[in-house]
């Protein structure tokens, strides 16, 4: 069966495109620095985000991962939100491996942190304390509902840690995501960060790979860091090959993913049960199951593998839909058909 796989953005399949430009990449020793792909997909991605350089790395988790090991020493402290990938959802990467400890701040509604709450959890010089090194944004906000965090708010955590000395890392996760919906350059809006992390392999369809982006210091450093965690890859090009495409070609179509979350909404409201989140800002859509439904998050995602549909749970009572390259308006559709069959 043709599933329609709303369960991530991460399960995007290369496009024919891609295949082709992975079958014919040009490649070389990458640990070299010798693969005209992987260097090309480097230098675009850098400019595209307005920093000096950047990095291939095989995953989001490695990408955050490097950025907190080179911003922070053993033994320093780094804000995060309580809702983040990184604290959450990284297998505590940062002080299994770096020794870094994590201060949690609450993420709001809006995936934001109140400022006042960065400004408490700055540790003050006293020899009790941790040293406070960096903060780190994530846009969009997944767990919040793939909530947007704009311009503005970017340039006021940066200036922030400016005055204070701190680094700003952003998990741009699906930055691209984010600067499509408030429709500015992914330059702009992360002009106040240090370094920033960005996937190819979520909405930007590609099947592997994220980008890390800082100085040239930075990037020295982190590749150094990738080595020593068993990411320096080979003839990587065949994967920047298609990195390259998601680049060029898929980022300027991630409006159509946002609309299609959009009407994935609006559908769901019409069915009985569901208790829907605030309408989707980008391409999540999130809900909870109303008291009055009895099945079970299992048994709904069984019932709706049997028509087709893939959905995830994200909670003992909750759903997040992702809407993709690969889920087009029959897909919609079909998802809303099916969840009104399951939940009659
Ligand atoms: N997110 C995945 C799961 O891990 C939850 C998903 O399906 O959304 N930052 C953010 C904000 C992410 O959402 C993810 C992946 C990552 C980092 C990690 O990327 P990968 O999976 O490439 O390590």
């Amino acid at each position: 069966m043709e599933y329609i796989d709303l369960r991530s953005d991460t399960v995007t399949k290369p496009t024919p495109e891609m295949r082709e430009a992975m079958a014919e990449a040009e490649v070389g020793d990458d640990v070299y620095m010798d693969d005209p792909t992987v260097n090309k997909l480097q230098e675009i991605a850098a400019e595209m985000l307005g920093k000096e350089g950047s990095l291939f790395v095989p995953s989001g988790t490695m990408g955050n991962l490097l950025a907190l090991l080179v911003h922070c020493q053993r033994g320093d402290e780094v804000i995060v939100g309580d809702k983040s990938h990184i604290y959450m959802n990284e297998a505590g990467g940062m002080s299994a491996l770096g020794g870094i400890h994590p201060h949690p701040v609450m993420n709001q509604a809006d995936g934001t942190f109140l400022l006042d709450d960065i400004l408490a959890s700055i540790q003050t010089e006293d020899v009790h304390h941790t040293i406070t090194r960096l903060v780190c944004l994530e846009n969009t906000q997944n767990v919040c509902g793939g909530v947007v965090l704009s311009v503005e708010y970017t340039r006021a955590v940066g200036k922030i840690a400016r005055e204070n000395d701190l680094s700003l890392h952003i998990d741009g996760a699906r930055i691209f995501n984010a600067a499509a919906a408030l429709d500015v350059s992914v330059k702009e809006l992360v002009e106040p960060a240090d370094s920033v992390m960005f996937c190819l392999s979520k909405g930007l369809a590609a099947p592997v790979g994220s980008m890390l982006v800082g100085t040239k210091k930075f990037i020295k450093r982190a590749r150094h860091l990738r080595k020593m965690l068993g990411g320096g890859m080979r003839q990587a090009g065949v994967l920047a090959a298609a990195g390259l495409i998601s680049l060029e070609k898929m980022t300027g179509r991630l409006g159509q993913d946002h609309a299609r979350a959009k009407n994935l909404f609006e559908g769901l409201k019409q069915v009985q049960g569901l208790k829907l989140d605030a309408s989707p800002s980008s391409n999540m859509v999130y809900f909870d199951l109303g008291d009055e439904v009895k099945l079970s998050v299992d048994q709904i995602m069984e019932q709706m593998k049997k028509r087709g549909v893939l959905v995830d749970w994200a909670g003992p009572r909750r759903f997040r839909l992702v809407t993709h390259y690969w889920v087009d308006d029959e897909g919609v559709a079909k998802t809303l058909k099916a969840f009104g069959e399951v939940l009659k």
